[in-house]
């Protein structure tokens, strides 16, 4: 089983499609049974639009399955659908996380000196948030067999799965095997940098659209975008190890290596000698050629609402039957009954 969130905080790029979409579908091949969920209440940790809140969660929906996720082999929904999710972490936070371990998070250490250059201070959400975090993968257990629940997740989440662990290891400990650990799969798909600045990731949130290749983005921006990527005067180089601290040129060969399915190694091979016009011409002409299809599939999905809205009811639905299931057995093993103050076994 396979447990995997996304956040809605603006449009699909394409780091994020060949860091986790692409290998979540890959993973969704091999049946694996899969919940992929629109993590919107670790969105709203930081700034957010509410009048448009809702259609970017729709869009990342559409553009989810536009990319070939199986409906038929896993759920999508939105998180706030399954409100277990924020009822287990309520539980987690209170027993079984310490406050000493979320002062050790790097992301929140990070963020939090972003917002302190606006001079502005984070939300006890953006603290919490590994803690909801938890909850969104320790509610998807196999229960029967006892498989360890796999969480696909890039090398910059690796702390936070750690503390999942760690939460679980700790919750049985206290009261007694009730969760399976779950299994961190870090990612061995390529960071995908920012067009400007090869030391900063691709983001959605950046403020500078022009920083990404948006999943959506027409031919022609796609076009200006590699077009105004930031070079350097040199040749591209024979090897690998000649790329060096080039990390524009690292970042552009890297994407087109991922969308020619080839290795570093091949890509650079390919280009050696030549100068970065060529480069940033193919590059444009291989991802447009991937991106198109999955947009008028995009825009056709986007279209059925009222075929979206029952599908992610559907998909909400699949995955409250298993939190809830789960749930249960923590709300018992913490000894707090269900329904109207009688355990469940008892009514
Ligand atoms: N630049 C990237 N290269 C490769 N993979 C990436 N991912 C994100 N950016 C890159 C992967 O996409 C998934 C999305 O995770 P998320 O939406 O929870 O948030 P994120 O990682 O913080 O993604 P963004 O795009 O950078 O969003 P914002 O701007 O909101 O922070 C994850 O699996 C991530 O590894």
């Amino acid at each position: 089983m396979i447990i995997t969130g996304i956040q809605p905080t603006g449009n699909l790029h394409i780091g994020n499609y060949l860091g986790a979409i692409k290998p979540l579908i890959a993973l969704q091949q091999n049946d694996e049974d899969t919940y992929a969920f629109i993590a919107d209440y670790h969105a709203i940790t930081a700034n957010f639009d509410p009048a448009s809140f809702s259609q970017v969660s729709r869009d990342l929906v559409a553009m989810i399955l536009a990319c070939d996720f199986d409906t038929e082999r896993g759920s999508i929904f939105l998180q706030s659908d399954v409100p277990e999710h924020t009822e287990m972490a309520h539980i987690l936070g209170c027993t079984a996380a310490r406050v000493g371990q979320l002062n050790r998070m790097i992301q929140f250490k990070e963020k939090m000196a972003a917002l302190a250059e606006n001079e502005e201070t984070p939300s006890v959400g953006l603290y919490t948030y590994p803690v909801l975090q938890a909850a969104d993968v320790l509610l998807y257990q196999d229960a029967e067999n006892g498989t360890p629940t796999k969480v696909p997740v890039g090398d910059d989440q690796s702390q936070h799965l750690n503390l999942v662990v760690d939460i679980a290891a700790s919750f049985n400990h206290r009261f007694g095997d009730t969760f399976i650990l779950p299994k961190p799969v870090i990612s061995t798909a390529p960071r995908i940098m920012s067009l400007f600045d090869g030391t900063k990731k691709m983001s959605k949130s950046d403020p500078d659209d022009m920083n990404r290749i948006n999943m959506s983005d027409p031919a022609d921006r796609i076009v200006k975008k590699f077009r105004k990527a930031t070079t350097d005067q040199h040749m591209i180089c024979g090897t690998v190890e000649e790329i060096g601290d080039r990390v524009c040129l690292r970042n552009l060969l890297t994407i087109y290596a991922a969308f020619a399915d080839m290795t570093l190694d091949e890509a650079v091979a390919h280009f050696a000698g030549k100068g970065f016009g060529a480069l940033k011409g193919e590059l444009a002409d291989i991802v447009v050629a991937t991106l198109e299809p999955i947009q008028a599939r995009y825009l056709d999905i986007r279209e059925r609402k009222q075929a979206m809205s029952q599908m992610l009811g559907r998909g909400a639905m699949g995955a409250s039957i298993m939190a809830s299931d789960t749930l249960h057995r923590v709300r018992k093993a913490i000894g707090i009954a269900d329904r109207n103050g009688l355990g469940e076994d008892e009514v």
